[in-house]
């Protein structure tokens, strides 16, 4: 059994413990730290003299101690008094420090010119043995062991607010600063290992008042989804216009019919049909890149994505087999996963195996906009409101109803001309209801 005392801790008397970090009955190695001490100009660790089993601890938190104080025992076959001092923090940016010296924590900058061969002006100089050097400004409140555990997670000590005693930083507390961070950041990863430089940081509240909200599960998912497909595919947008006047006049015609059948058609259920019919005439859009972006992968199966708006932000559930449905049986489909999206009851399932979107805004409004592809799709379809535009038919202006389309496609994938071709074809089966079922 020995006795564990305060080694030669320098010029300090009366040095508070903050922290404990061993319990009666644990078993240390020898240099395991045992308790943190902290004075106002330092925080040091009492390393373990020797291999063993902790007993009797002599002292608790909030106590003051000064070389010799005996702190706790240790049971085994731990060396005989008279331990090393303290060990020094290794501290990468502070080279130097000398064994059995007292690390303190942040040492002065010295404004010492550089003297070829010395340490730079802006690294402390090596500390000599019981010699402390005082501080200049404000320690953030952290043992050793927590500044070193947030160095090696690249956490920034002086940005993390303490929960512990004091307001001393604990590990917990330097954990859930780097949780905040990564959570707060979506796309964090990407972007900086793409190299595109962040977007500087501002104050708005010095600009006027301001409220911060959280982003809802959603929005922290799509985001990154979106970035990544903004930054991985070059995008090009193709917008064209179809003439729908007589398909809303037939639309109007199933309305009743609809009713009937517990649906409520909308254009909708036509386009799923119209770009059906595209995929099968242009199968490069109902494709994807192999990961290594070498092949295409061509795919042989009709589901389409249809982005809906909620509450909480846009989700794309997956309406199957568009190809085998008609358009009752499509207008039904997404009734009920809009109407699950919007209550927040989608399943994963749901949200998987599209081939390609759409996203209409023409319940809201708009004549055009240029939507991001769902990657790895290849290509996203825009419908925007339709409305009543004079057309020239060759002997006269006559009022037609007319439906913006965007295309937005991978370029990688899809060339300009396929991109039209696609959507002029799309227009004819528009304009020729009849089309639609071929
Ligand atoms: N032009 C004119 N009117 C249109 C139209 C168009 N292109 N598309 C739909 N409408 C009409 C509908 O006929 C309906 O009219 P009534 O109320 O008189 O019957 C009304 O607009 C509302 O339609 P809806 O939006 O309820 O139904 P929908 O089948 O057209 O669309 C859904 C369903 C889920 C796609 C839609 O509600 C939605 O969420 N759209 C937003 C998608 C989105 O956010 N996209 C952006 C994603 S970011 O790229």
């Amino acid at each position: 059994m020995a006795e564990v005392t305060i080694p030669d801790i320098g010029d300090f008397e009366a040095v508070e413990v903050i922290e404990i970090l061993v319990s009666n009955g644990d078993d240390v190695h020898a240099e395991d730290p045992l308790v943190t001490l902290e004075s106002d100009k330092a925080t040091m660790e009492i390393p373990a003299p020797g291999n063993g089993t902790i007993a009797n601890i002599a002292v608790s938190v909030g106590d003051q101690v000064s070389e010799g104080s005996v702190i706790m025992e240790i049971l085994g076959n731990a060396d005989p008094p008279n331990p090393s001092p303290p060990a020094p923090e290794a501290e990468p940016d502070h080279p130097g420090n000398l064994p059995g010296t007292v690390s303190v924590e942040r040492a002065v900058e010295e404004k010492v010119p550089p003297v070829p061969g010395e340490i730079p002006a802006h690294s402390p100089p090596p500390t000599l043995p019981g010699e402390i050097r005082p501080t200049a400004e404000k320690i953030p409140h952290a043992s050793p062991g927590v500044r070193r555990f947030a160095r090696e997670l690249g956490a920034d000590v002086s940005k993390i607010n303490g929960s512990g005693p004091k307001g001393r930083i604990l590990k917990e507390d330097v954990k859930a600063w780097i949780k905040r961070a990564l959570a707060e950041t979506p796309g964090l990863q990407e972007a900086t290992a793409s190299g595109i430089p962040p977007i500087p940081e501002i104050d708005f509240s010095e600009f006027g008042e301001t409220e911060t909200r959280p982003l809802s599960r959603i929005r922290k998912l799509s985001g990154p989804h979106l970035q990544r497909a903004w930054l991985n595919i070059p995008h090009v947008t193709h917008h064209d216009e179809a003439d729908i006047t007589e398909l809303e006049a037939f639309r109007k015609s199933l309305k009743e019919e609809a009713e009937q059948s517990g649906a409520k058609i909308t254009l909708l259920s036509f386009i799923m049909k119209a770009l059906v019919s595209a995929m099968k005439k242009f199968p490069r859009i109902n494709a994807s890149l192999s990961p290594d972006n070498g092949s295409l992968i061509l795919k042989k199966y009709f589901n389409i994505g249809v982005a809906v708006d909620t509450p909480h932000g846009l989700v794309v559930p997956v309406v199957r087999e568009v190809d085998r449905k008609n358009i009752f049986d499509l207008a039904r489909d997404l009734a009920e996963l809009s109407e699950r999206a919007r209550n927040g009851k989608l399943k994963p399932a749901d949200l998987k195996g599209g081939c390609l979107s759409i996203s209409s805004l023409g319940g809201i409004g708009g004549t055009s906009f240029t939507p991001i592809v769902n990657a790895p799709e290849v290509a996203i379809l825009g419908v925007s409101r339709s409305r009543i535009t004079p057309v020239w038919n060759g002997e006269s202006f006559a009022p037609r109803l007319i439906l913006p389309l965007s295309l937005s496609y991978d370029h990688r994938v899809v060339d300009g001309a396929e991109a039209a071709r696609v959507c002029a074809y799309l227009a004819r089966s528009f304009e020729d209801v009849r089309r639609l079922s071929l």
